[in-house]
């Protein structure tokens, strides 16, 4: 072991309430909204094929003109109960909201910056509205917050010399404060999801990350912190040079997922988060982005997925200018969350099922460690049948369809059966296992000599 000042802050798992409560969530909206919201990945007339939060970078626009900004975001539909309704309706159980994007634009009124949406037409303190609408519903919140900042004078992306370390020092100084107004101004939150920490200045300032988090928890009891914040003495970010996880979940997954069978992720906690396009978390008027839709089903199969492992799927949303959610973005949402009303027994308050191997044509969950195994089919074999191996000791009584009943189901040997799937359904089909220990011959499972390499 190094010896570390600022790793990790301890070796297992947290298994206190709150992080329970929030491993079981597993499924969230995420909610990119800000200036950039407004243009909508449009500049001058012309679309620019890049995310769109990424708008004054990619397109170089002057920073006076990016700020004018501010004078047109007047929350014509702006109603932070309707977005709360689309929490709802997608099924989600938290919901994390960009509080200040890498453009330095904050939503809620910041006694340490001008940039922000007191000083928009409205005046409105939309972060306190969202809260509590959202809490209103029983949904909790989070909040994410850029440590890079393109606008602020302090930034940095490296360190050359002292004039950039006394700046930077000034930078910390001042996010640090913003976060500490957050965590006094809306004390609810129930965690931060920071981003913008990959630059070089960031990882050179490893302790600052150790004390956000100490300052955060110190304050907010139970609070969650994702590991993208942190970095230890050595610059080592979210996994400590020990090998430890910074922070309380592994947030790296962006825009990807682990591999199905890679169960080595299901030993943390951790998180993935998805856009509904192709590449964009704020609203993207383009045909770029808005041809490249995920059909609801393909999302339902990533909640899955991410369950399976044990990890939290957070599916983002990107508000328009006028405060209004995108329609298509909002049908999706209740799709998804149709889905979920069914089957939401598989996914809420599930995880990894433990012996259960990955099966090809979906994937298993199980409810706590002992509670019931759930096979969800996300892709149906051409044969229309899928197979249940079961682990080594154990049988099958029954199986039920999620939304119906009991459901037919061959025993091909002692742990193996087979289930003629009704494919007149739309969606992924889940059944619920009825499982029975296996009566005398309990076997040991044979090693398959193909995988022994
Ligand atoms: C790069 C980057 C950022 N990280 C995602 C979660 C979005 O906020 C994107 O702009």
């Amino acid at each position: 072991m190094i010896e570390l000042k600022y790793g990790a802050c301890r070796a297992e798992p947290r298994q206190d309430a709150s992080m329970q409560r929030f491993r079981g969530h597993r499924v969230g909206q995420f909610i990119h909204w800000g200036l950039y919201s407004l243009p909508a990945g449009r500049w001058e007339g012309e679309d620019v094929e890049f995310a769109a939060e990424f708008l004054p970078r990619v397109a170089k626009i002057p920073q006076r003109r990016w700020e004018a900004l501010a004078n047109d975001f007047t929350l014509a539909d702006f109603d932070a109960g309707r977005w709360a309704d689309t929490a709802v309706a997608l099924g989600a159980r938290y919901m994390t909201v960009t509080t200040k994007h890498h453009d330095g634009f904050c939503l809620w009124p910041s006694a340490h910056t001008d940039f922000h949406m007191g000083n928009t037409p409205s005046g409105r303190d939309v972060l306190a509205e969202l809260v509590e609408a959202y809490e209103a519903r029983g949904i909790d919140v989070f909040f994410y917050y850029s440590v890079l900042d393109w606008r602020h004078p302090d930034w940095r992306f490296t360190l050359e010399n002292d004039g950039d370390h006394e700046a930077f020092a000034r930078y910390l100084d001042f996010a640090m404060k913003q976060l500490e107004e957050l965590a006094e101004r809306y004390p609810s939150v129930k965690g931060f999801w920071f981003d913008g920490t990959w630059d070089e200045s960031v990882k050179a300032n490893g302790w600052w990350t150790w004390e956000v988090e100490r300052m955060l928890k110190a304050r907010i009891p139970g609070v969650v912190v994702n590991s993208r914040l942190r970095a230890d003495d050595f610059g080592a970010r979210h996994v400590d040079s020990n090998g430890l996880l910074m922070g309380d979940y592994e947030s790296g997954y962006e825009r990807r997922l682990p591999e199905p069978w890679d169960h080595s992720v299901a030993g943390r906690d951790w998180e993935a988060c998805m856009t509904i396009p192709q590449a964009s978390w704020g609203y993207h008027q383009g045909q770029w982005a808005q041809s490249t839709l995920k059909h609801p089903f393909d999302i339902v199969d990533m909640i899955a997925h991410c369950t399976s492992l044990g990890g939290n799927f957070l599916l983002n949303f990107g508000p328009r200018g006028d405060g209004s959610m995108q329609p298509a973005e909002a049908a999706i949402a209740g799709k998804v969350g149709e889905w979920l009303g069914v089957n939401g027994e598989a996914i809420h308050g599930c995880g990894f099922a433990e012996g259960w191997d990955y099966p090809g044509w979906g994937y298993f969950t199980r409810h706590g460690a002992t509670g019931d195994v759930f096979a969800i089919v996300t892709r149906v074999p051409a044969s229309g049948r899928i197979r249940l191996q079961l682990p080594a000791g154990h049988s099958l009584a029954g199986i039920r369809l999620l939304g119906s009943d009991a459901y037919p189901f061959k025993r091909l040997a002692d742990t193996v059966f087979e289930v003629e799937l009704d494919t007149s359904r739309a969606g992924p089909l889940v059944f619920a296992l009825d499982l029975a220990a296996l009566d005398g011959s309990a076997s040991l499972k044979e090693p398959n000599p193909d995988v022994l390499n």
